[in-house]
């Protein structure tokens, strides 16, 4: 809220200070499986998560081989969506891809 200081004839609008906390973040996490076609997997990260060719193949290797990854940061319903998108890509190709969001640890 800014708080104005009258002065005699002067105004002096004091700098408003922000009260408003940043939105909770959710990290939205790609989960391994044995079936899904590693082509399949870069696909989703390029088409849904904007990654470049190398980025998606790196974390596509990263699930292949440590079992998960974080795959993008964002708000809830940025977040939810881009999670159903997955779903729905995976069961459109008979996929058993999982994709699951997660509140971000707060300090
Ligand atoms: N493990 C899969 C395979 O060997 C590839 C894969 C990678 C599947 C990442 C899911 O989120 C995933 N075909």
């Amino acid at each position: 809220m800014s708080v104005q200081i009258e002065s005699q004839r002067d105004t002096i609008l004091e700098r408003e200070t922000s009260k408003v906390a940043p939105p909770p973040m959710y990290m939205v996490i790609l989960l391994n499986d044995d079936y899904t076609p590693m082509e399949f997997v870069v696909n989703v990260l390029q088409r849904v998560f904007a990654k470049t060719g190398d980025e998606a193949e790196h974390l596509m290797l990263k699930v292949h081989y440590e079992g998960s990854a974080v795959c993008g940061i964002y708000t809830r319903d940025i977040a939810a969506s881009k999670v159903e998108i997955v779903r729905q890509l995976a069961l459109a190709h008979q996929h058993p891809l999982q994709c699951v969001m997660e509140p971000t640890p707060t300090e």
